[in-house]
């Protein structure tokens, strides 16, 4: 008896033993050989991505690019891919930075995004205009088209996937703007948002075979807007419009509504129903640490740490849950450090913020223990 216990004792401590230094060999930075793989531990349920920049992949022997091919299999260019940063002027197209990405993509074997062809910021001015007065309806759907045309085709087969249109809801249903206002009812068929069916038409000819995505905020957090968007994505592809899928940008906060997102989620997979094809993505997450009522610059981070923890791993079942159902294959975080996140400074002036995974020195935080293991607990 007495034997027994004391071997029980033994066995006990060296389990014991085994977790603390387990848990003390843990490697602390994303880069370490021995850190698990985010995508990797992902692979059963969807794809993994970051929003980087171009200053991301010039040095390719750093840790920072190394941590980037280990941790994602998709990648997006936060903004140089938008309409004022790759073509500024009516003549000029600024390819270099794009071409890169796509160079660096093919030669890491990762899934591409193009964001964004058509959104009313970071647009420049010159696409409204026509010598001094505002652009025919006429003169804009051709620089549209010219714009979408150009860009699709030169990555053709490279950018797997487009946010072809960006925003083009606000709270209230069509977010107005020079686009609606210049371009509206082009076709006479009664509905305002003639410019977002030329859009996808141009770029579904432009690429046949890219994933064509309509993107935009909140639609997790306001019901109305998912119904909206629901409504006029439906009314688009029963017109035939190549719409293959609604991209959720997923700015949330550490007080996020998980369950109501849930339900928001699955109004926009009804889509389904009329394209089977038709897909879900994240394409922006980040977490802000602040509740959405808080106006403070700075926070203690290892006070909230633990919800913070508690709401990535909720919102990862979640992601999990709906990709099991054939709902969701890809998770875009915008950006991967936090060091580098436009939610620093935004939206109070001189705030920082803590919205990832990993730390600015890209040590790895708790949270990114918690969702990495995730997949392995629910296996
Ligand atoms: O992260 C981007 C930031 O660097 C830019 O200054 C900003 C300009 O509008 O755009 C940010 O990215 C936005 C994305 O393009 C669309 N969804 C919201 C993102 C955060 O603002």
């Amino acid at each position: 008896m007495k034997v027994k216990n004391s071997l029980r004792l033994l066995a006990a401590v060296t389990s014991l033993a085994m977790l603390v230094s387990c848990g003390e060999s843990r490697p602390e930075y994303a880069y370490d050989a021995e850190t698990p793989s985010l995508y990797e531990a992902y692979s059963d349920y969807f794809h993994i991505g970051a929003a980087i920049n171009s200053w991301d992949l010039t040095d390719q022997t750093s840790d920072r690019f190394n941590l980037l091919v280990k941790h994602y299999d998709t990648f997006v260019m936060e903004n140089e891919t938008k309409p004022d940063q790759i073509h500024p002027t009516e003549d000029t197209y600024n390819f270099g930075p794009t071409d890169a990405f796509v160079e660096f993509g093919e030669a890491n074997g990762k899934i591409l995004r193009g964001h964004t062809l058509v959104w009313h910021s970071q647009c420049p001015q010159w696409f409204f205009e026509d010598n001094g007065q505002e652009a025919s309806a006429d003169l804009l759907v051709q620089r549209m088209k010219d714009h979408i045309t150009t860009i699709v085709s030169r990555y053709k087969g490279r950018i797997d996937t487009w946010d072809v249109c960006n925003e083009v809801l606000d709270g209230g249903g069509m977010r107005f703007s020079d686009w609606i206002k210049i371009v509206g009812d082009y076709d006479g068929d009664g509905d305002k948002y003639d410019f977002i069916e030329i859009a996808f038409e141009t770029a579904r000819e432009a690429d046949p075979d890219a994933r064509l995505i309509i993107n935009d905020y909140s639609l997790e957090s306001d019901s109305n807007k998912a119904i909206k968007m629901y409504s006029m994505v439906k009314s688009m592809l029963e017109e035939g419009v190549p719409v293959d899928g609604v991209g959720l940008q997923m700015h949330v906060g550490i007080d996020m509504d998980v369950e109501a997102a849930r339900e928001n989620i699955k109004i926009l997979a009804r889509l389904k129903e009329i394209n089977p094809d038709f897909v879900i993505e994240v394409t922006e997450l980040d977490m802000s640490c602040y509740s959405w009522n808080d106006s403070s610059t700075e926070i203690n981070f290892s006070k909230i740490e633990d919800d913070f923890n508690a709401k990535y791993v909720e919102l990862f079942e979640m992601f999990i849950d709906l990709a099991e159902e054939g709902l969701l294959d890809s998770v875009v975080f915008w950006g991967f450090n936090d060091g580098d996140t436009w939610l620093n400074g935004y939206p109070v002036e001189g705030r920082t913020n803590y919205p990832f995974l990993m730390d600015a020195e890209y040590r790895l935080k708790s949270a990114f223990w918690e969702v990495v293991e995730l997949p392995g607990k629910k296996s």
